[in-house]
């Protein structure tokens, strides 16, 4: 079953039935004005805070086909009364004839045909702006003239998003909006909150005089509120009632007579949906996106940020389905996910909920890097900013106020108030936008600690360089009965929260990576006694691992307070995690049989056909020792399920080992694009990642949940780019060892790297999977892999012949 298509010519993809099984979303905008717009037009829109600052009401738990947060109806005048529909198919679900929602990059662009009337809608929010654009044209595409009318309607909800669903009088209640008109006839629609009033005034308006208008769901559904959107009594009547709402459930409906429409004619209206702290002042900027011509323009501008940002790294593979991620789909994904963390989705609320996550956005950050690496620069900073003195973060923060918190390990007295692993992601950030940017200065600008008492204790600053020293610090001083980390509340994996005194083998190898890091860093620098130093704790932990956390065919996963291993052929329930194997890879802990031994493991017990499973076999019942792990059926989420996220680094583990073919081959497992065709079992956007799907111990295995914000964005990105395809960003140079499928004979990337463009051109004759025997740089043969850094705004031609 399939819902659509990609149109890789125009970085779309375009969805061709509306009642896809799940909400298929797009991004628009960014955290300091937008939100995201679903398959049928609805949309959540929020200014600066998802949670605190909620402009249009989308409540996703309501049924597929109801109205959520805007839409638009069409109406025409028949003898008998008005004939009422909606171009987006949702809230009326007429029959349509044609029906194309185009999922663009930062828009998105509605195309449908009801009744002989084609509507095209392109929604987005213009660059640098704090408005939401919906330009419409319609055209009568019928033998006969028509009557038209255009509604636009959006519902307002609570700034407070979370309190408009708990407190059903006291935000009634304080709900207002007022009508304006110019002298042009234009009608503004204000309505805000009243006690914000002055910092927040939503707006929502149109470049077309407005004939009426209702602010009042009540009177706008009719029939004391029993008439649904489906059908809105007030739209069988000539005009709205020009209601300004004093309280209530408020929206803005904006009633507009078109007039008659002759055969093949068109009409076109914008509207704008906005928030202001004073109308007078946005007046100015209201009246700009009135003309056509600056939409257009803000239109094209949006276009050319994306080309741009996509032209960094073009690749040209063998395989379709890869070079359509990675040339579109991924790199927006990792942007989507830089800009959002994991603030707002169909899943997520805003802080309180998660909000920005210390361990995500250092993640995320190193998606992006190759493409915008000074956005990269800007989140790092900010994520440094919530580091504490002792070298530990806090788990997750408000980007606007940078009010922190230690998230879910809150809840529990009784269990560690902070996560291992969080502080030590900041690490691999940093050096990868150094490695990719070369700005060593920026190891030396001053960032303050995060601390909650200011007052009584002063803030103490360091520069980035510290921090990072501080990271290693925390966690080589954190250690257990074993000489490795503690495991705090959870490291990576969320929902492993075992009582006190527990250790964590992940945060061990992730300790091992941070440090090899840092090792490369300061041997750059020159730093050699510290150098010498890391390698000492390098050695250590990697002792330790290898010597009390191999079972026999993989390494165990934790060790809990007891002394236990958890991941062991010995537990029941549990016995082989994933990340335990990729992670003492990755780390460099492994030697090179345990590493084949480990990864056979995973590919024996723990790969699917959609996936790799996080562990095996799932718990089967709550254990409050345990955690959240054991509070999902076996095979959901990370309880055995395909949690997406690592399996990025199975693959980039396999490309270590140099088995290139079944890299890919866990590549292709999990490449959206490849859900197309079976949409059916994963119901989700076959253009992003989704966080999880479910595993072979779930009735429903297959099933995709948890689009969009998810750090798989970032992983396949880098798996793909950086060890399939192997070009790496060094401090010397483009580092160039790929590990590909055997069959491939060779494939072309061209990438943006120091101010140069590499077009790289690698050949395989020998059908091998890693193994470079020749780089010729502009045509000169040059000894190893790294190609220099230019800084010349020129191209170069980079040959790489595989071999032996
Ligand atoms: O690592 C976490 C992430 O930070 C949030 N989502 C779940 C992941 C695995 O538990």
């Amino acid at each position: 079953m399939e819902y659509g298509y990609f149109d890789n010519e125009n970085k779309e993809y375009v969805i061709t039935d509306p009642r896809t099984p799940v909400t298929w979303i797009n991004y628009i905008g960014n955290l300091k004005f937008g939100g995201f717009v679903d398959q049928t037009g609805g949309a959540l829109i929020c200014k600066g805070d998802p949670a605190l600052n909620r402009i249009i009401k989308y409540i996703p738990q309501l049924p597929n086909g109801d109205f959520k947060g805007e839409t638009l109806y069409l109406r025409v005048k028949e003898t008998t009364g008005y004939k009422v529909f909606s171009p987006f198919y949702t809230p009326t679900l007429d029959k349509y004839d044609l029906y194309q929602c185009h999922v663009g990059l930062g828009y998105t662009k509605i195309i449908s045909k009801f009744y002989g009337i084609r509507t095209e809608v392109t929604i987005f929010v213009p660059l640098d702006e704090e408005r939401e654009i919906r330009d419409i044209t319609i055209t009568n595409n019928n033998k006969d003239s028509v009557m038209l009318d255009i509604i636009p309607v959006v519902e307002y909800t609570h700034f407070d998003a979370l309190k408009q669903l708990t407190n059903a009088d006291w935000v009634p209640q304080t709900m207002q909006s007022k009508a304006y008109k110019n002298q042009d006839g234009y009608n503004i629609l204000t309505q805000y909150a009243f006690m914000k009033k002055n910092n927040g005034i939503n707006y929502f308006t149109s470049n077309h005089p407005v004939a009426s208008f209702e602010t009042d769901r009540k009177r706008f559904l009719g029939n004391n509120g029993y008439s649904s959107w489906s059908k809105p009594y007030s739209l069988m009547q000539e005009n709205l009632t020009n209601y300004e709402a004093f309280r209530g459930d408020n929206i803005a409906a904006l009633m507009h007579h078109l007039g008659e429409l002759k055969p093949g004619e068109s009409r076109r209206i914008i509207t704008q949906l906005g928030q202001c702290s004073d109308l007078i002042v946005e007046q100015q900027a209201i009246e700009k996106y009135r003309d056509e011509k600056n939409v257009e323009k803000a239109f094209g501008d949006l276009k050319k940020f994306w080309n741009t940002f996509l032209d960094n790294i073009i690749v040209d593979t063998p395989d379709d389905a890869m070079n359509t991620m990675l040339n579109i789909h991924n790199p927006r994904q990792c942007y989507i996910t830089k800009n959002w963390s994991r603030d707002l989705s169909l899943y997520q609320l805003g802080f309180g909920g998660r909000g920005i996550g210390f361990r995500d956005s250092s993640q995320d950050v190193m998606g992006i890097l190759g493409h915008a690496p000074e956005d990269g620069r800007e989140l790092i900073e900010k994520l440094l900013h919530v580091q504490k003195r002792d070298g530990s973060a806090m788990h997750q923060f408000n980007i606007t106020t940078m009010e922190a918190n230690a998230g879910d390990s809150r809840e529990k007295e009784d269990r560690p108030d902070y996560y291992s692993d969080d502080h030590l992601w900041i690490i691999l950030a940093v050096c990868s936008y150094i490695k990719e940017t070369g700005n060593f200065d920026f190891l030396m600008k001053e960032i303050p600690f995060y601390d909650k008492d200011k007052e009584e204790n002063p803030l103490e600053s360091a520069n980035v360089l510290e921090h990072l020293k501080r990271s290693i610090e925390f966690t080589r001083k954190d250690t257990g009965d074993h000489g490795l980390p503690l495991l705090g509340f959870a490291d990576w994996n969320d929902t492993v929260n075992l009582p006190t005194g527990a250790e964590s083998i992940f945060t061990a190898n992730l300790f091992g990576l941070a440090l090899k890091e840092m090792i490369e860093l300061l041997s750059y620098l020159g730093d050699a006694s510290t150098v010498q130093e890391y390698k000492m704790c390098y050695k250590l932990m990697q002792d330790n691992l290898n010597k009390y956390c191999w079972d026999g065919e993989w390494y165990v996963r934790y060790f809990d307070h007891n002394g236990e291993a958890l991941g062991s052929r010995k537990n029941q329930h549990g016995k082989i995690y994933a990340n335990a194997q990729s992670w003492s890879i990755i780390s460099g802990f492994a030697p090179f049989e345990r590493a084949i031994k480990a990864l056979n493991s995973v590919n024996k017990y723990l790969s699917t056909e959609h996936g790799i499973k996080l562990s095996y076999p799932g718990y089967n019942g709550y254990n409050p020792e345990k955690g959240g792990i054991t509070s999902y059926p076996p095979g959901a989420k990370e309880n055995g399920g395909i949690f997406l996220h690592s399996n990025p680094w199975v693959m980039i583990a396999e490309t270590i080992v140099g088995n290139g073919d079944l890299a890919f081959q866990y590549y292709n497992q999990i490449n959206p694009v490849k859900k197309n065709m079976k949409v059916g079992e994963y119901e989700c956007e076959p253009y992003c990642y989704p966080q999880n799907i479910l595993g072979d111990e779930h009735p429903e295995f297959g099933l995709g949940r948890n689009t969009w914000l998810s750090g798989t964005a970032s992983w396949v990105y880098q798996a793909a780019i950086k060890f399939i395809l192997g070009i790496q960003p060094t401090y010397k140079g483009l580092n160039i060892n790929p590990c590909i499928p055997k069959t491939w004979k060779g494939f072309k990337v061209t990438r943006t790297f120091r101010n140069a463009i590499y077009e790289i051109e690698v050949n395989n004759p020998d059908n091998i999977c890693k193994g470079v025997k020749q780089v010729i740089v502009d045509g000169v043969l040059i000894d190893g892999e790294i190609i220099p850094i230019f800084n010349d705004r020129k191209k170069h031609e980079v040959k790489i012949l595989m071999g032996q």
